[in-house]
């Protein structure tokens, strides 16, 4: 008897764990999720000198944060989930929200990460006296909303003025070539083509690694929860 409610009782727990049917299963499903993502590139929290955003944060057509403050020579990383689906950042202009910046005179063009999953992409800010205006590449994404901003006003070209511009767009947005990564850029420097994050490179960026360390720790309880049912069942 006692058994048997024991065994009623830890498959209750076991199916609010995995379904996130109670407070303790939406935790422990979270935490899953996240130690399931460890080989998915997900944005650490901002540290000095580093500002993170997710790509497609939440599977949604949005960067997030997609509006951030990033002063000269703040690294602001973007990561790329790797879903199935391929995402860029690719610098534009307030004028033209979904096009690419292309090369005027003297100034050069802007950064393009590519279209890219499971990667990292950096940017190195040489100008926050000015914005800069980015954007998703891939197909109906911008027109989507799926846009962003650093050191963008907050009146007059607001970022939420350059998202309403790129949403009107919507659909008619021109489709744009894929050549893969354009280093350099105005206002902000990518040095580098997106590079695949391992849990070392999220580490040696120094921001990941108290976060991976948490998703571990918080994974073992989880393990032992496995354990003790499997001693009561059987
Ligand atoms: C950004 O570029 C500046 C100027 O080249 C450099 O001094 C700085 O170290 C770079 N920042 C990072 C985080 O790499
Ligand atoms: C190129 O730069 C010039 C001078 O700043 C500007 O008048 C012109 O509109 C620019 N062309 C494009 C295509 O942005
Ligand atoms: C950042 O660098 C730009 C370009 O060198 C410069 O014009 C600007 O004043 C710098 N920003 C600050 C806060 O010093
Ligand atoms: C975007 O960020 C800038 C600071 O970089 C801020 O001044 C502005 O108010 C923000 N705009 C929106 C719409 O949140
Ligand atoms: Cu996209």
């Amino acid at each position: 008897m006692f058994c048997l409610i024991s065994t009623l009782l830890l498959s209750s727990l076991v199916s609010a764990q995995i379904y996130g049917g109670g407070p303790a299963g939406t935790t422990a499903a979270a935490t899953t999720t996240s130690a399931a993502a460890a080989s998915v590139p997900s944005a650490p929290a901002d540290t000095p000198g580093h500002v993170n955003i997710d790509v497609a944060f939440n599977n949604g057509f949005v960067f997030h944060p997609a509006n951030v403050t990033a002063s000269n020579g703040t690294l602001v990383t973007f990561y790329f989930p790797n879903n199935g689906l391929t995402h860029s950042v690719t610098q534009s202009s307030f004028a033209a929200p979904c096009t690419f910046l292309a090369a005027n005179g003297s100034a050069p063009s802007g950064f393009d990460s590519g279209l890219t999953a499971g990667t990292q992409f950096s940017v190195n800010i040489t100008d926050d006296t000015k914005p800069i205006w980015f954007h998703c590449k891939q197909v109906d994404h911008c027109g989507m909303g799926m846009v962003g901003s650093v050191n963008a006003p907050s009146t007059g070209n607001t970022f939420d003025s350059f998202q309403a511009a790129a949403m009107k767009i919507g659909s008619n947005e021109a489709q744009e070539t894929d050549n893969g990564a354009v280093t350099g850029g105005v206002n902000g420097i990518a040095t580098a083509a997106p590079a695949t994050m391992s849990a070392s490179a999220s580490s040696s960026s120094g921001s990941g690694s108290s976060s991976s360390a948490m998703r571990l720790i918080a994974s073992v309880p989880l393990a032992m929860l496995g354990a003790v049912m499997v001693v009561v069942i059987f």
